[in-house]
C-alpha cells in the first residue's frame, strides 16, 4: 500500500506523522472521505471544494491548488491499483509545539490513504436500519460548525457510543433547539407523501455530497425536496426514512426509538433512490485510469 504524504508516495510502514502534529494533539485539521466506483471518483470536485472550504473556515491555508488536490486523490487510487474503493484525505495544521496556537505550525500535513472499502452488510439495504436518538446534541454552529468537516469527531463518537450501547446501527442527532439535524456520519431524509424532507445545513448539519446527489436524483424523477427543520415526531410519523453518506450510500431506516417507520419495511421511494444512486455512481465521476476515459 502506497500512501500520499506531504508530496510523495511512501509505503504504509513509512507513512507516519509527528506526535507534535496538531491534527493529533488537538483535532486541528480537516478531512474528506471519497469513493471511487468502477475507476471513477464520485463527485471529486465537490469533495475537494468542501475540503478547501472547511480549511478556509478554520483559517488553514492549503499549499496547493484544487486541481492538484484532485490529482492527489486520483493518483492515490491509481498507485494502489484500486477501481472500487475509498480514500481518506486529511489536511492537518501540521507540526507545532505543545501549545494550542496554530501560529507555531508553519506547514500543514497532507496525506491521502487509498483502500478498498468494507461495504455495509447487504442486509441493511434489504431490511433497513434501526436507529435511536442520541442524548448528545450535535455541536452548535456558533461553537464548532458541523459544516466544517474537521478532524474533531468526538461529538459524533459520543453519540455512536450511545447507539452501540442500545444496539442501534446509527444515531439521530438533534441540535441545541431539539430539531433533528443529521446522524453521526450520515445525513437524514424523510419521505412524506410524494416529497422528500431533509434538514437545511445552516441549522447544524454537514452539507453531504451524497445528500446533494440524492436531491438531484429526486428532482430528475420529479420529486421535490423540502429543506426544512423537523422534530422526532416527524421522523416517527414519516412514510419512509433513509440516510445518505459516502460510506453508507443510501440506506433505509425502518425504526427510530422503537417506533416502526411507515410499515416497518424499506419504502418504495427509498428503493427507487437507492437504484438511481447506484446507477449514478456506476456511470459518472472523475476517471482515474485512461482506459475509463474511452470506456
Ligand atoms: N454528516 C456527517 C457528520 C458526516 O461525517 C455525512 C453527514 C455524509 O456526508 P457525505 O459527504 O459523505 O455524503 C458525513 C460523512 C465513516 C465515515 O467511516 C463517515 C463519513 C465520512 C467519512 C467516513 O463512517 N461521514
Amino acid at each position: 500500500m502506497l500512501i500520499y504524504l506531504n508530496g510523495e508516495f511512501v509505503p504504509k510502514e513509512r507513512a507516519s506523522v509527528s506526535v507534535f502534529d496538531h491534527g493529533l494533539l488537538y483535532g486541528d485539521g480537516v478531512f474528506e472521505g471519497i469513493r471511487a466506483y468502477s475507476g471513477r471518483v464520485f463527485r471529486l470536485a465537490e469533495h475537494i471544494r468542501r475540503l478547501f472550504d472547511s480549511a478556509h473556515a478554520i483559517r488553514l491555508a492549503i499549499p496547493m491548488s484544487l486541481d492538484e488536490m484532485e490529482e492527489v486523490v486520483r493518483a492515490s487510487f491509481r498507485k494502489n491499483d484500486i477501481r472500487d474503493g475509498y480514500v481518506r484525505l486529511v489536511v492537518t495544521r501540521g507540526t507545532g509545539d505543545l501549545g494550542l496556537s496554530p501560529d507555531k505550525c508553519p506547514t500543514p500535513t497532507i496525506f491521502c490513504i487509498a483502500d478498498t472499502i468494507a461495504l455495509y452488510p447487504s442486509q441493511y439495504y434489504d431490511e433497513g436500519l434501526s436507529v435511536i436518538t442520541a442524548a448528545t446534541r450535535r455541536n452548535a454552529p456558533d461553537a464548532l460548525n458541523p459544516r466544517v468537516k474537521s478532524l474533531n469527531y468526538l461529538n459524533n463518537i459520543l453519540a455512536i457510543i450511545e447507539g452501540q450501547a442500545a444496539g442501534a446501527q446509527e444515531v439521530i442527532m438533534l441540535n441545541q433547539e431539539g430539531y433533528v439535524v443529521e446522524c453521526s456520519g450520515d445525513n437524514i431524509f424523510l419521505v412524506r407523501g410524494d416529497a422528500l424532507v431533509t434538514p437545511p445545513t445552516h441549522v447544524g448539519a454537514l452539507a453531504g455530497i451524497t445528500r446533494d446527489a440524492v436531491i438531484d436524483l429526486a428532482r430528475d424523477i420529479g420529486v421535490k425536496t423540502d429543506e426544512r427543520m423537523f422534530t422526532l415526531y416527524d421522523v416517527y410519523t414519516a412514510d419512509e426514512c433513509f440516510l445518505t453518506g459516502t460510506a453508507a450510500e443510501v440506506v433505509p431506516v425502518v425504526s427510530a426509538d422503537s417506533r416502526p417507520i411507515g410499515d416497518g419495511k424499506p419504502g418504495a421511494m427509498t428503493g427507487k433512490l437507492i437504484e438511481a444512486f447506484r446507477e449514478l455512481t456506476r456511470t459518472t465521476g472523475s476517471p482515474v485510469y485512461t482506459d475509463v476515459l474511452h470506456a
